[in-house]
């Protein structure tokens, strides 16, 4: 597990939060409570109150950001030795963070980190030919290095790339990967969307537990769609999303699908590796 030297950021939490079973309810937050959570803007960094210290400055400890860690793995500073960007929206250390690897990129060691900006919900990358590809839904961020997910540029897309399954239904994990899909050279865009349409909102899908603890809502569903570019890369021309099959039905994970697609450059098929709440990681 990649490590992180003398005094760092605090332990990374999960980033899938599911309703509670009945016994468990009393330990969450209340909506109210997540709401408000959402709405804290931290000052920047060092922040007013004191933090607390390690006693040990030599002391090697994972390396963690709080809720929501959204890492952004790349050479930032061009020394051929692979660091790390992790975004963090929530809080208590929202930013993206650098960590410098002042090891290798077989025994990375992680420096403490530095506050590119403040973060951002739903970010993704690719490297595509040697270039990073930072996004947030409808962004680019080419200057992600020097000012992480401050400013950035817009993506030319007027569409809607998912409608919720259910009217007033809620969307999470909407992540835009920038990809050759089709091998035209024009890098295209997959996109990945959470629909928790069905399966209920984080503090009404409480409800829908059984004295029994049985489940009597529907799922979750995480769809993966492609905006194919007839244009080119300089000046894409993006066209309506559809969405991705995978044995003859549209991909269906279970929330934020986080795709990435691999394979071979221009070859004929193309391996999507997906993430979701329950069903780790798939092919
Ligand atoms: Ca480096
Ligand atoms: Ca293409």
């Amino acid at each position: 597990m990649p490590r992180s030297g003398p005094q760092n950021a605090l332990i990374g939490a999960p980033s899938c939060a599911l309703a509670l079973p009945p016994a468990l309810q009393a330990l969450a937050p209340t909506p109210a409570a997540a709401a408000a959570a959402q709405e804290i803007v931290l000052p920047p960094p060092p922040p007013s109150l004191e933090r607390l210290r390690y006693n040990n400055p030599n002391l090697t400890v994972d390396l963690g950001v709080g809720l929501w860690a959204w890492p952004l793995p790349m050479d930032v500073n061009g020394d051929g030795v692979n660091d790390l960007l992790v975004n963090s929206p929530d809080a208590p250390f929202n930013g993206v963070w650098y960590f410098q690897n002042t090891g290798s990129n077989t025994e990375p060691l992680f420096a403490e980190p530095m506050r590119l900006s403040g973060g951002k919900q739903n970010s993704h990358f690719s490297h595509v030919d040697g270039k990073v590809y930072v996004t947030t839904p409808g962004r680019l961020y080419p200057n992600v290095k020097e000012t992480g997910l401050t400013g950035g540029e817009a993506i030319p897309f007027d569409g809607v790339v998912r409608e919720p399954d259910l009217p007033g239904g809620s969307l999470r994990g909407d992540q835009w990967h920038m990809v050759d899909y089709d091998g035209n050279v024009a890098l295209d865009i997959v996109v990945g969307v959470g629909d928790w349409s069905e399966y209920g909102s984080l503090g009404g899908a409480a409800d829908a537990w059984t004295d029994q603890g049985e489940w009597t809502n529907e799922p979750l569903h995480g769809y993966v769609y492609l905006i194919e570019n007839r244009g080119t890369t300089q000046q894409p021309v993006h066209a309506d999303p559809v969405t991705i099959q995978a044995a003859g039905k549209p991909i269906d994970v279970y929330d934020a699908p986080t795709p990435v697609v691999a394979g071979l450059p221009r070859s004929q098929t193309r391996p999507i590796v997906w993430s979701a709440c329950l069903t780790s990681v798939g092919e």
